[in-house]
């Protein structure tokens, strides 16, 4: 496969790629958006992902006849994020799925540099959660960007972290935000569920997680 020819290391979307935290993003926006009175639905949850926690709150406020200030929006992106926190903590190690786990293993013996690229500033809470604290030979995460996805930012982070030029790094996204980025970034964006898959940027669609070991 050329894909394995060109690429050196494989970048992995957290939520929604390694894991899945979607269910508890819900929640805890939605336990925000109830308390202001604000109408919010899954189909609205599902255009937050990979996009920051303050560009989250800004799509759900889309439906609040309220202006509201820089401060008080902080102070909502805190209290969700006290609520999600709290949720998390009832992840572990059996929210990595074999295939995941066996998957990423095997990618590391074919020789690939691994990292981890997310938007979330939870990320190393939610790795040590699921038993990944020190697995990737890089992080980028929403505390090392100031501009989240679709901005290249947070993988050409992670590509600097390992040395490997952008040009030969393969993206692995669930969001279409994510491969948007990952195509600015000047790398392969393979595509995983949510609205990642037919948004016409991807350069694969992936069928499973572990279809990865197809192409690499
Ligand atoms: P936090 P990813 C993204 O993670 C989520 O998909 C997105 O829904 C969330 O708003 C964003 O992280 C920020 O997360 O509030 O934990 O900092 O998909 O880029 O791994
Ligand atoms: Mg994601």
């Amino acid at each position: 496969m050329i894909a394995s020819v060109l690429c050196k290391a494989i970048l992995f979307d957290l939520d929604g790629v390694i894991c899945s935290t979607d269910k508890f993003h819900y929640q805890a926006w939605k336990t925000l958006a109830d308390r202001l009175g604000i109408y919010f639905d899954e189909e609205i949850n599902n255009r937050l992902r990979g996009v920051s926690r303050m560009d989250s709150l800004n799509i759900i406020l889309e439906r609040s006849d309220k202006q509201y200030t820089q401060k008080e929006k902080e102070i909502f992106t805190a209290e969700k994020n006290g609520v999600y926190r709290e949720l998390l903590k009832s992840m572990g190690p059996a929210d990595l799925t074999d295939e995941v786990k066996d998957t990423l293993a095997e990618l590391r013996s074919r020789g690939y540099k691994l990292s981890a690229a997310s938007s979330s500033k939870n990320t190393k809470f939610i790795l040590r959660q699921i038993g990944l604290d020190g697995f990737f030979d890089s992080v980028a995460d929403g505390a090392d960007i100031t501009r989240s996805k679709p901005d290249p930012e947070v993988f050409l982070v992670a590509a600097k972290r390992i040395g490997v030029d952008p040009t030969n790094c393969a993206v692995v996204e669930d969001a279409k935000a994510g491969i948007e980025a990952a195509k600015a970034a000047g790398m392969m964006a393979l595509a995983l569920f949510g609205d990642a898959k037919g948004c016409g940027l991807e350069d694969y669609s992936l069928k499973s997680f572990s279809d990865l070991l197809n192409i690499f």
